[in-house]
């Protein structure tokens, strides 16, 4: 008897596994060169060039190639960082707007051929396609459409150049995997001397058409960016997340580069026509190019999880760019911070709980193994589970077998068969009890969810509403380590003092005494008042790793309760941003100089310095460079300076600026904001505080 069930079964099985259909693509589908790009999910953008040297972002056209001179160009280094940051390709900025060639072109002058370095006879191009070569990674070339130095801008000509650049790019240096064709086209430039502005029709004059035939013919299995794909979107934004929502299909004709309805490209259109997944592209620093003033601004390992979460986690790609220095290197600095960015995504992603357990489905298609259940945490990409048609509600539950803590849920679809996920929910069981942990609507090649921790036995992942029959590919659950980076402590003009940690989980412990606080300290649950001068050191705790970060020390002075800004600034709303202890947040103006920040502080102090943070906004900053600083009894009589003169590099360092002098009694200070950085510019700042003693 048992012998004939077990033949019977392995009949049904032999049956089912031939018969059952796969089920129907649901439309649009990715290209072959479109699913070879999905696998690559995070690669490098290279901002360097003529900008590079000017300390710009967008050139006008009239740059000296005698500018462009890196002192240790090396591209290796760039290839080494990359790989090390567990990143698959290299875009490099080849021409920017302002035109400058960064390999020897025949189209123009304006390249490297007429730059002193290495006596013209370099090519950027030619040192990273080697360099990309020797690590294993793949090569992309941003190439602009808008070149503001070409005399023939505007014209048919200059099509006509831009097609042979493409096609000397394409043609000499190896396989490229992606080009990259921005949205910027047209406007003010030196355009071989003209020094006038030159409108284009964005839709028409590229001809893009019969411009994208040359990549497909030079480079079959080259993906193009743009606003408008054709392979590979925008996504909308440069700061570096995608939305929740993001559906890979698009109607593209909708698009061209650069036209305004570029939201959309942030969530893609369920009823999409062609299939253009978005990439986020954004910078380790606040510009795409190298300015030494952002040396300080490179993006922290909180920002950067944030980003990899928001795009990667939410079925896009991620590009991060380096601005690569006039050395020709990516900084330090950024090197540190993209570094440790791959370190925490290795430990997040170290042990996927999920893998090899067993699971169930409530509708499995034709009852067939080939679609079964398990199939989702096998660990093969190829292998899915599926229902019948028609059934797009359906769930599938994964048995963990104990109690199992985790903080990440990965879901992938099939997208061979098309995206088709629009809602679902996960749950876990607890004891007896189904929880909801999540509630979300698309997955598409890959989401991963940021979840508080929690512990379960079983989760369940139930589509509630799909296009057709979900397609599951994989789920993975892993338990991510805390980030353990210092708390930030903030202390407002009242003396309320606010810490917060990073991470969800994570204890703060502080001390107000100078010593290093651990958790025997004073356990942070609310903000507190610290209204005399002191420090504040604060600890982050995981108590379940029993890890700390490292220590944060905030340095306050007296407080600023009763400081009251006086003398024709007074009443001026905004420089209650000055004292707010807020760093983002600043007040500036233009125009006037000298001015006087003028402040009463409520009652007398000994007075032996003062701090001076300049306004940290990314476009035209008040920054001031020359300054006198007073102190009076009485707001009238103020004798002369303690301390005037320049706060050296503050355009390439805009940071705290710190003067000192001998003590002096005083209950008004006048903070005399003499001239900025730039000729013409603003004078701001972000905070101010006296040292006393
Ligand atoms: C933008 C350009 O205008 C920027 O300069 C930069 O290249 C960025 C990646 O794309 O739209």
């Amino acid at each position: 008897m048992l012998r004939r069930i077990s033949f019977l079964g392995i009949v049904v099985l032999l049956f089912s596994c031939s018969n059952v259909e796969p089920p129907a693509p649901v439309m649009p589908l990715p290209s072959e060169r479109q699913l070879a790009w999905h696998e690559l999910e995070y690669y490098a953008f290279v901002h360097f060039n003529m900008n590079t040297f000017t300390n710009m972002e967008w050139g006008f056209g009239d740059e000296d190639p005698k500018l462009f001179n890196p002192t240790e160009l090396n591209c290796r280094q760039w290839a080494r960082v990359a790989k090390e940051a567990g990143m698959k390709g290299i875009i490099l900025t080849a021409k920017h707007h302002d035109g400058f060639c960064l390999w020897p072109t025949a189209t123009t002058d304006h390249s490297v051929i007429n730059s002193p370095w290495k006596s013209g006879k370099g090519d950027v191009v030619k040192e990273l396609a080697d360099a990309c070569q020797e690590y294993g990674l793949k090569l992309g070339i941003y190439l602009s459409p808008w070149d503001r130095n070409n005399p023939e801008y505007g014209n048919e000509k200059y099509i006509e150049i831009f097609r042979a650049q493409l096609r000397e790019l394409l043609s000499n240096y190896g396989d490229v995997f992606e080009v990259w064709f921005d949205g910027a086209n047209g406007g003010t430039g030196y355009y071989g001397g003209a020094n006038e502005e030159r409108r284009i029709d964005r839709k028409t004059y590229y001809d893009w058409e019969n411009t994208r035939k040359i990549v497909r013919e030079l480079q079959p299995m080259a993906c193009m960016f743009s606003d408008a794909g054709p392979d590979v979107r925008w996504v909308g934004n440069e700061e570096g997340w995608a939305m929740k929502t993001n559906w890979a299909p698009i109607r593209r004709d909708e698009f061209y580069p650069g036209s305004p309805n570029y939201a959309d490209l942030r969530t893609g259109h369920e009823d999409g026509t062609y299939w253009v997944p978005a990439e986020v592209d954004v910078s380790i620093r606040p510009g795409w190019y190298y300015h030494p003033s952002e040396d300080h601004k490179v993006k922290t390992l909180p920002q950067l999880l944030d980003i990899y979460y928001n795009s990667i986690g939410r079925n896009a790609s991620l590009l991060i760019n380096f601005p690569v220095d006039t050395r020709g290197l990516i900084h330090e600095n950024d090197v540190a911070q993209i570094l440790k960015l791959a370190e925490a995504v290795k430990a997040d992603f170290a042990n996927n709980f999920a893998k090899d357990k067993p699971a169930q489905a409530t509708n499995t298609r034709g009852n067939s193994k080939k679609y079964k259940a398990e199939n989702v945490t096998d660990g093969n990409p190829d292998s899915y589970w599926a229902t019948d048609d028609g059934v797009i509600q359906a769930s599938v539950t994964i048995d963990l077998g104990e109690p199992t803590e985790f903080n990440r849920f990965l879901a992938q679809e099939d997208i061979r068969l098309g995206q088709r996920i629009k809602k679902f929910t996960v749950e876990v069981l607890q004891g007896d009890e189904w929880i909801e942990i999540a509630s979300e609507t698309t997955i598409g090649r890959k989401r991963i969810l940021r979840i508080d921790d929690v512990t379960a036995s079983k989760v369940r992942l139930n589509i509630l509403d799909s296009e057709a029959c979900p397609v599951i590919s994989n789920i993975e659950l892993y338990n991510a380590p805390k980030v353990l980076v210092e708390p930030v402590v903030q202390r407002s003009k009242e003396g309320l003092v606010t810490i917060t940690a990073f991470d969800s989980g994570l204890d703060i412990y502080y001390t107000v005494d100078g010593t290093e606080p651990d958790n025997t300290s004073e356990k942070y649950d609310k903000p507190f008042v610290l209204d005399k001068k002191g420090s504040v050191q604060a600890v982050a705790f995981d108590p379940e790793a029993q890890k700390y970060s490292s220590v944060s020390v905030a340095e306050f002075d007296i407080v600023k309760t009763k400081w009251k800004i006086k003398g024709k600034l007074q009443g001026d709303e905004n420089t209650s941003k000055i004292l707010d202890g807020d760093e983002n947040t600043a007040w500036s103006v233009s125009g006037d100089r000298p001015i006087d920040v003028m402040i009463d502080l409520g009652e007398k102090a000994t007075i032996s310095g003062f701090r001076y943070l300049p306004d940290q906004e990314r476009w035209s900053p008040g920054i001031i460079f020359t300054y006198e600083f007073y102190v009076s009894e009485n707001g009238r009589n103020w004798g002369k300076a303690q301390s005037s003169g320049e706060f050296s590099n503050i355009r390439n360092s805009p940071v705290w600026q710190t003067r000192t002098f001998e003590p002096v009694e005083g209950r008004y200070i006048n903070f005399r904001a003499m001239t900025p950085v730039e000729e013409n510019g603003r004078m701001g700042i972000a905070e101010f505080d006296i040292i006393t003693k």
